[in-house]
């Protein structure tokens, strides 16, 4: 006979109660983060019910219109941009939006909330239509102009060591949210028939070096030489695998359990890089430091990039620690010799 004990196993802990069991070691903690974070978790899981009915629903495919980066619109990009921007308005916790898909910043009216959200609601779009994984990316703040006034731009460009908190959320083989507050990494994976998160990778660490490089290769021929050499000495090594999805989160995710580099390196076509700083590039910098890795644009780490501009874009190298120790040190050596060089001229 069956053990009783074995008949019915415990579900695991959910994100609503490791939000809470987080919220409950801050004797002055009022809720409104944890409250945040399950709004974003809510429009997640609205996101992934629309992913799955894609196919299905004539929401697949381009928009007709450009978003404010230049880019072909999904109609998903769209969908999930106002589903998140409709639960963070709801929710009432933020005052206001930064969003890929939106030139200005988004004033919720919300004007006694404590925070603002910068976000890629959609990322990978290009790869929306062939069932490849997509992701979101998110970052948060607390703001910096006065409770009871509308958000400012300032509030979105106080450098990325002032992220509270930031994190992902993976719509691939199964649907993941990971995520940090600056206390280590967790992630949790969505169960869709009891449509909670529950904790399936506690307190996440990147391995120190890996064998993996993901950069788009078809670009190999303009880039810098120190990028070609860094990648030929990775092709050398015995098991090293190259392996590109050209959906940010799916890579980086990867990376992320099996040690590796993720290169965004300036090329003809994006002499500063592709990808956003301030809700791509920094969120996933603060969950790489929070797991171990590093994260930096061959001059500085990336959460010490001052920013500029709400869209601005940056170079990127994202990884295990000894991967990216090397690159940076190779680009350090680099423009050594380019100075001297100059110098003897
Ligand atoms: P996409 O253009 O499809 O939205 O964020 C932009 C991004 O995807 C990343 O997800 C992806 O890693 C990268 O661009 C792919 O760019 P390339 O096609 O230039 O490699």
């Amino acid at each position: 006979m069956q053990p009783e004990n074995t008949l019915a196993l415990p579900v695991g802990v959910t994100l609503d109660r490791f939000i809470k069991s987080q919220q409950d070691a801050f004797p002055y903690a009022t809720g409104e983060l944890s409250q945040l974070l399950r709004d974003i978790a809510l429009a997640s899981k609205i996101i992934n019910r629309e992913i799955n009915r894609a196919g299905l629903n004539n929401i697949t495919g381009a928009l007709g219109r450009d978003n404010v980066q230049g880019e072909a619109q999904q109609k998903l990009d769209i969908i999930a941009n106002i589903r998140f921007i409709r639960a963070l308005v709801n929710g009432g916790q933020v005052v206001g939006i930064l969003s890929e898909e939106e030139d200005e910043i988004i004033q919720t009216n919300n004007l006694n909330a404590k925070y603002v959200v910068a976000m890629d609601p959609l990322d990978g779009s290009s790869n929306i239509d062939v069932n490849v994984s997509i992701g979101t990316i998110f970052s948060i703040y607390r703001r910096i102009s006065p409770i009871g006034t509308p958000a400012i731009q300032a509030d979105f460009m106080q450098g990325g060591r002032c992220q509270i908190a930031a994190g992902y959320i993976l719509y691939g083989s199964s649907t993941i949210m990971v995520y940090t507050t600056g206390k280590g990494v967790n992630g949790f994976t969505y169960e869709n028939s009891l449509g909670e998160y529950f904790l399936s990778h506690a307190d996440m660490k990147i391995p120190k070096t890996g064998k993996i490089y993901s950069v788009n290769e078809a670009y190999f021929n303009e880039f810098p030489n120190y990028i070609k050499e860094f990648i030929e000495t990775m092709r050398q090594q015995s098991d090293c695998m190259a392996r590109y999805i050209g959906s940010l989160v799916g890579d980086f995710h990867r990376n992320l359990l099996k040690g590796g580099i993720y290169l965004y390196p300036p090329t003809r076509k994006s002499e500063n890089g592709k990808l956003r700083l301030l809700y791509e590039c920094y969120p996933l910098a603060l969950v790489l430091e929070q797991a171990g890795g590093k994260a930096c644009d061959g001059q500085k780490s990336v959460l010490d990039i001052a920013p500029q501009q709400i869209h601005q874009r940056s170079i990127v190298y994202l990884g295990s620690e000894d991967l990216v120790g090397d690159l940076a040190k190779r680009i350090k050596n680099y423009n050594k010799l380019i100075i001297s060089q100059l110098e003897s001229v």
